[in-house]
């Protein structure tokens, strides 16, 4: 029982631990996988958008599948910024490391916005995912102004 429960322990404490988990041999692997976790996530929430925007038609399960990826998704970049990756192949700004309580609050508030998207989109209706598809790119919108070059 002891070791089931040091073992249940173990197994928490790694998935906790599993966005800053992602280990880099060099700066431009990293910068390499945030780009495509920004990449995959936007295309994910792009499908949200279309069906919060009526460009496509709203399907309740997808909207979940989808929100649950997102959600999952938004908590793998920020592993990836750390010291060394300001320079190569990036449109991440100094500003990053410069203010980077800054950065740290506009992600953690991306994240809130994700989640309640995420509750949104198992609300099951549309109106739901609508309203709360705005605030989420907005939020991606707050970072992109403030930390990313043009
Ligand atoms: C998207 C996407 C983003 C955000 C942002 C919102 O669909 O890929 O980065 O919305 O453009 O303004």
């Amino acid at each position: 029982m002891k070791t089931m429960l040091s073992l249940l322990g173990a197994s928490m404490v790694l998935t906790l631990a599993l966005p800053a988990q992602a280990q880099f041999a060099k700066p431009e692997d990293a910068i390499k996988y945030r780009k495509a976790s920004f990449t995959v996530m936007a295309a994910h929430f792009g499908r949200l958008g279309a069906m919060a925007n009526g460009r496509v038609p709203y399907d309740a399960k997808a909207a979940v599948d989808t929100a649950d990826t997102v959600s999952a998704l938004a908590k793998l970049p920020w592993a990836a910024f750390g010291e060394g990756t300001d320079k190569g192949e990036t449109r991440a700004k100094p500003e990053i490391w410069k203010e980077s309580a800054k950065f740290k609050e506009a992600s953690d508030k991306m994240q809130a916005e994700l989640v309640k998207l995420n509750v949104a989109a198992k609300a099951g209706n549309l109106d739901a995912l609508k309203a709360a598809f705005g605030p989420a790119g907005a939020s991606c919108k707050a970072c992109h102004d403030n930390f990313r070059k043009d």
